[in-house]
C-alpha cells in the first residue's frame, strides 16, 4: 500500500455534492482504504474569469493500485459524474480528481505528472493537503510548510461542515 493524496474540485452541478459523491465513490475503491479527507474550501476560478466559483477539498488514501490503474479509476469516477472534457483549457467541470502525490514517486509519463504539476502554487491544494496532513514532506525533500510559506492563504474560504 502506498499513501497517495487527490485532489478533488468541481465548480459546475452543486460542487459541494459533486465532492461528497466522490469521496464516496473514493472509498469504494478496489485495493485502496480512504483514510482521511479535508474540509472543502471555496475559491474564485483560476483561469477563465466568467466560470462559477469552485469548492476544493484534497483526499488521502492508501492504495495497492499502480499509479496509472488509480488514474484511469479516477477518470472513471469524473465520467460517472458527468465530467465532459472541452476544450477550453481551465474551463468549468462537474469533478476533477488529480493525483497530487503519490508515495514518494516522482513520476513523468506522457498520461501523468507527479506531483500535479503547479500544486506548489495553488492554495485550493496547498491548504487543504496541510489541514490533513500538516506534517508531510514532498518529493523534493521541503516540507509542506515551506511550499505553504510561499503561498498566501488569500482568497480561500473554509466551509463549514454539512450539519
Ligand atoms: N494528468 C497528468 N498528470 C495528472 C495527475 N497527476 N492527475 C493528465 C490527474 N491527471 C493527470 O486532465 C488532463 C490530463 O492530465 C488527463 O487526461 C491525465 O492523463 P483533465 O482532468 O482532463 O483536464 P483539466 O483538469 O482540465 O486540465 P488540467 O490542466 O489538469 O487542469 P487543472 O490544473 O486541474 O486545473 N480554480 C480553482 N479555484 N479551483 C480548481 O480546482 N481547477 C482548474 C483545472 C482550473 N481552475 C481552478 C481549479
Ligand atoms: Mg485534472
Amino acid at each position: 500500500m502506498e499513501r497517495v493524496y487527490i485532489g478533488l474540485g468541481s465548480n459546475l452541478a452543486e460542487p459541494a455534492e459533486q465532492l461528497r459523491r466522490a469521496l464516496t465513490a473514493l472509498a469504494a475503491l478496489p485495493a485502496s482504504q480512504l483514510v482521511r479527507h479535508s474540509s472543502l474550501y471555496a475559491s474564485a476560478p483560476l483561469g477563465p474569469p466568467d466560470q462559477p466559483r469552485y469548492v476544493n477539498a484534497v483526499a488521502a488514501l492508501d492504495t495497492g493500485l499502480a499509479p496509472l490503474e488509480l488514474l484511469d479509476a479516477l477518470q472513471r469516477i469524473e465520467q460517472e459524474q458527468g465530467r465532459q472534457r472541452k476544450a477550453e483549457r481551465w474551463g468549468p467541470r462537474t469533478l476533477d480528481l488529480d493525483i497530487l502525490l503519490f508515495g514518494s514517486r516522482i513520476i513523468d509519463e506522457p498520461r501523468l505528472t507527479v506531483p500535479h504539476y503547479h500544486m506548489h502554487a495553488r492554495a485550493f491544494v496547498l491548504y487543504p493537503l496541510a489541514e490533513i496532513a500538516e506534517d508531510l514532506v514532498m518529493p523534493d525533500g521541503r516540507p509542506l510548510v515551506d511550499w505553504l510559506a510561499a503561498c498566501p492563504f488569500a482568497g480561500l474560504e473554509r466551509l463549514p461542515a454539512p450539519a
